[in-house]
């Protein structure tokens, strides 16, 4: 066979892609016929791809690359890393500078008290430490009836069977089932649930939910309560301002552990080092991946508070990864976090990035389609609704506009995802004001295209 290309014609491409590739989440026939978007090549947030169109990424990849594609520095510090020490590994009382150095960062980075980490290739890798984590932990203590792990609906935890369980995506555990000793509770989803209630009163609501479960199941059967500070995949559901601070109450008052999934929210996401930081979350444990090394290589990992790591540390724990704390991983991913500090980047989401964005992107809701618009840092979401007042859904005749409006998106080289009718971004963190103006023009002129299309089509009264 040919050496296979960025020069070959896209349809050879797509052809050899649609014959041997599985893409992950996708039905791959359909695909297959369809043909695939081929990207060739990365730069700041400008993606190209084999038709040679400039996009502009607004999910930074797949809510990863925070310090934005093609750094050169990062590739150094690989070739570097592979030629002094390619692999080795952290098991049998041995360790490596990269990992050594990289934990380090971290536990500087990462609140007070939280000084350890557990490395993983992934951030679904690292959710199946978290579980093995919090039950070891009760055990440790003589507690080992507290297994259940309460999580909730629509989050996302990952893929792996453990990750899947924690999220509570129907359609995860429909394929291949869902781990026992894992339930769920309502989410802090507002303008879907929150009917007439004020946004307060209902994340109060959402947040008793979690009382009322530990109650039910028995304070003694439960390990711990797993949450993103913002739901990402789930659509960026930004909590009400009532609901963390009365989940960090439950959890104090019935001192079961909390598992904070950072693994979007993690590393200046949210203008913070943390969402944690951002929603005055106290976390045992916190799940980190993707801008942990903006993508550059696969890592993730589990960050444990002092006290956890203190009684994980008295016996052998029976878990581990061939690539957990990789040297090659580790050195990109201190390399990346010394550009997220070294340049500011945190501080130019909360100052520069975020005020650029947040008027415009507010102003969004004014579209008439639009009905309501969230950013915390730069991870905003839009509503697409019938009936702005009566924060309506979109009857099943129209189908799912928010698929439209990403068709147009990427008709008008954006990358502005869809989850159901909302329209989520998550660039880049370094992304310039000039940048996000040719975002927003672009999301502008995709949001009137796809009104077009429902009026002409006569969905849109
Ligand atoms: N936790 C959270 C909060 C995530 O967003 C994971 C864990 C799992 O990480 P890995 O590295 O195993 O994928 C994620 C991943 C989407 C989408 O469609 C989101 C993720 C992954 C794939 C698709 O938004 N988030």
């Amino acid at each position: 066979m040919n050496k296979i290309t960025n020069h070959m014609p896209t349809a050879e491409l797509q052809a050899l892609d649609a014959a041997h590739h599985m893409h992950p989440f996708t039905a791959n026939t359909a695909l297959g016929k369809k043909g695939a978007r081929i990207m060739t090549q990365g730069k700041g947030v400008w993606l190209t791809d084999s038709e040679g169109n400039k996009i502009i990424d607004g999910m930074a990849g797949l809510w990863c690359v925070n310090i934005g594609y093609g750094r050169p520095e990062l590739g150094e510090v690989a070739k570097r890393q592979m030629d002094e020490l390619s692999y080795y590994n952290t098991f049998f009382q041995t360790s490596h500078v990269p990992a050594i150095a990289l934990a380090a960062k971290i536990a500087e980075l990462a609140p007070a008290g939280m000084n350890h980490v557990f490395f993983a290739g992934s951030g679904s890798e690292a959710n199946d430490t978290n579980i093995r984590l919090v039950r070891r932990y009760w055990d440790i203590k003589g507690q080992p009836e507290k297994r259940v792990i309460i999580a909730r609906t629509n989050g996302y935890h990952g893929s792996t069977i453990g990750g899947g369980s924690l999220g509570g995506m129907s359609g995860i555990h429909a394929h291949g089932g869902k781990l026992a000793g894992i339930v769920h509770i309502g989410e802090p989803n507002y303008w879907d649930q929150g009917g007439d209630m004020t946004p307060e009163a209902f994340g109060l609501m959402r947040a008793q939910e979690l009382e009322a479960m530990i109650l039910n199941l028995g304070v003694e059967n439960v390990a711990a309560f797993i949450g993103e500070p913002i739901q990402g995949a789930g659509g960026v559901i930004v909590p009400p301002s009532t609901y963390w601070p009365e989940i960090q109450r439950i959890v104090d008052k019935y001192g079961i552990l909390l598992i904070a999934d950072e693994v979007i929210t993690g590393f200046g996401r949210t203008g913070n080092w943390f969402g944690s930081q951002t929603f005055g979350i106290k976390p045992h444990i916190m799940t980190i991946a993707k801008g942990l090394s903006s993508g550059y290589q696969p890592i993730g990992g589990s960050v444990v508070c002092d006290e956890v790591a203190a009684v994980i540390g008295t016996d052998e724990f029976n878990h581990g990864y061939t690539y957990s704390g990789h040297p090659v991983a580790a050195a990109v991913a201190l390399e990346n976090l010394r550009i997220i500090q070294e340049e500011g980047i945190v501080e130019h989401v909360r100052d520069v990035a975020h005020p650029h964005l947040a008027a415009k992107w507010a102003a969004l809701a004014d579209h008439p389609m639009v009905g309501d618009a969230q950013l915390v840092g730069l991870m905003g979401s839009i509503a697409l609704t019938p009936n702005k007042e009566k924060r309506a859904k979109f009857s099943s005749e129209t189908g799912t506009v928010g698929y439209r409006c990403r068709e147009r998106c990427f008709a008008n080289n954006l990358i502005m995802r869809h989850v159901g009718d909302r329209m989520i971004i998550a660039p880049p963190l370094v992304i310039t004001p000039e940048e996000i103006d040719v975002l927003i023009a672009r999301a502008k002129t995709s949001l009137d295209e796809c009104y077009a299309g429902l009026k002409a089509d006569g969905l849109f009264k």
